[in-house]
């Protein structure tokens, strides 16, 4: 199925083309630059840093004439944003760990277009094209994602694939508590201390020295609580848990994290109405 006009998306090809073009006039130059031109200086640059002829393969597989569409959230404060959803940003940060070129589609979810919900019937965001379907759920999009483009290998052991896996309802359910003895901080508290004695033994990340799928979904989520507690809560991680504030720092710095993350005032917004109730 064909999308619409790219009026709603913004292409990390074409991001790349501006920091490019910048690049050549601060050089001197003056000519302009072409997409197809930037992405083969910006493929370059990944081939030279990985090395391999399977990775020029792989870049090719997706060239800036059919690079991967992904439907993500569109911001609620801001035009032409990144949104606030946690499974998008899954997404994204995966393409960009893999370096992955893709087009993203701002959806306005308050507002979602015809033919986003016949690709997504459901609705819901994110839908990626990969080899002409459209998939939904970020757990099955990085599956195919890792199947497709198997470097750098991101998948978690399933041993440890489901450290963590608890905060994100936990939080949730501290989030939308209106009762401060009910115990749902009590229960995002041990979440959290697990969480925090694995990374103490096992770290700085889940799997150990090299980042992976499973911080590239808690990652956002941590993001979230982070933001929302802070706002609504006036509530912090506490010092107690020294392991899990620099696991967050580690992650929330990371390049691709900062490209994709949304806007705190974002976060703020999508919480709002599971604090209101
Ligand atoms: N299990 C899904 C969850 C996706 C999801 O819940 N996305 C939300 C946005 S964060 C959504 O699209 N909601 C539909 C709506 O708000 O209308 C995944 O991992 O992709």
């Amino acid at each position: 199925m064909s999308t619409p006009g790219i009026q709603s998306t913004i292409s990390a090809t074409a991001t790349a083309a501006c920091a490019f073009s910048s690049t050549i006039k601060h050089l001197g130059f003056n000519f302009p630059v072409s997409r197809n031109f930037s992405f083969v200086a910006n493929n370059g640059s990944r081939l030279r840093r990985h090395g391999t002829k399977r990775n020029l393969t792989l870049a090719m597989s997706s060239s800036p004439s059919n690079p991967f569409e992904v439907c993500v959230k569109a911001s609620i404060t801001t035009p032409n944003r990144l949104g606030d959803c946690p499974f998008c940003q899954r997404v994204l940060l995966t393409m960009e760990e893999k370096h992955v070129p893709y087009d993203m589609k701002l959806i306005d979810l308050a507002n979602k277009p015809e033919w986003f919900l016949q690709i997504s019937p459901e609705g819901k965001v994110p839908v990626a094209r990969l080899d002409e379907k459209w998939i939904p759920d970020s757990d099955v999009i990085t599956q195919s994602l890792e199947e497709k483009f198997p470097e750098p290998p991101l998948r978690t052991p399933p041993e440890k694939a489901s450290v963590g896996s608890k905060i994100f309802s936990t939080f949730i359910g501290f989030l939308k508590s209106k009762d401060p003895n009910d115990g749902t901080e009590q229960a995002l508290l041990n979440e959290l201390s697990f969480f925090n004695n694995h990374i103490k033994e096992n770290g700085p990340f889940i799997n150990g020295r090299k980042v992976s799928s499973a911080d590239l979904s808690l990652g956002p989520k941590l993001y979230h609580l982070e933001i929302a507690l802070g706002h609504y809560k006036k509530w912090s991680v506490p010092d107690s848990l020294p392991h899990l504030k620099s696991y967050m720092e580690a992650i929330f710095s990371m390049d691709s994290f900062v490209k994709t993350r949304a806007l705190p005032e974002d976060v703020i917004a999508g919480w709002r109405p599971k604090v209101i109730g």
